[in-house]
């Protein structure tokens, strides 16, 4: 099996809006299984199919904390049916984030609705941990980010990070040396 290349922000196809599944065929469950060996291998405890350039409504998990131990969940179509009053702030990240955590506030609880990997329709209630992960992954269905509910100060940073980040990586590659090196005896650079 495949492991999938991740997308990082800024992607503008982690913008858009996933479409449903038809039916959970033999592509769907392909597509959950390698998504699945791509967030163990990341490592993750969620992956959400856009992540993976892939605009369907299709999200894996696997919390395995002292508490709860999923196991792994393979969803497709999932929603949220019913949300606690209560909310709740976790230290989130994010795999198309590289790096950095914020906190982010949302239900404590939620009832979430989707078809499991046989296509069956199925509910589950979640809390802790598992709660603010399926509504994290949900959010990346509908091109909503963890750093869209910060503030706007606080993500253009993030990005403009990322941002730099990413164009130094592509300078290493075209010049098959990281770019500090190539500073290091730049003599442009050396006074
Ligand atoms: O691995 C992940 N950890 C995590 C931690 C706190 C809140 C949400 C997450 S999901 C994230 C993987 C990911 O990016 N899923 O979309
Ligand atoms: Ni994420």
């Amino acid at each position: 099996m495949a492991l999938l290349p991740i997308l990082t922000a800024p992607d503008p196809r982690l913008k858009k809006k996933s479409k449903p599944v038809e039916t959970v065929d033999a592509d769907v469950r392909r597509l959950m299984d390698e998504m699945l060996e791509t967030m163990y291998a990341a490592p993750g405890i969620g992956l959400a199919a856009p992540q993976v350039g892939v605009l369907k409504r299709v999200i894996v998990l696997d919390i395995d904390r002292e508490e709860v131990k999923t196991g792994p969940l393979l969803m497709a179509n999932p929603e949220i049916v019913e949300a606690s009053d209560e909310d709740v702030s976790y230290e989130e990240g994010c795999l198309s984030v590289p790096e950095h955590y914020s906190e982010v506030v949302r239900p404590a609880k939620v009832k979430v609705r989707y078809l499991d990997r046989d296509g069956v329709a199925q509910e589950m209630a979640c809390e802790g941990l598992l709660a603010t992960c399926v509504q994290h992954e949900i959010d990346h269905l509908d091109g909503i980010l963890f750093i869209d509910h910060i503030s706007a100060l606080k993500r253009n940073m993030i990005l403009r990070k990322l941002l730099k980040a990413r164009k130094e990586k592509e300078r290493e590659g075209a010049e098959g040396k990281p770019a500090s090196i190539h500073e290091a005896t730049d003599p442009a650079h050396t006074l």
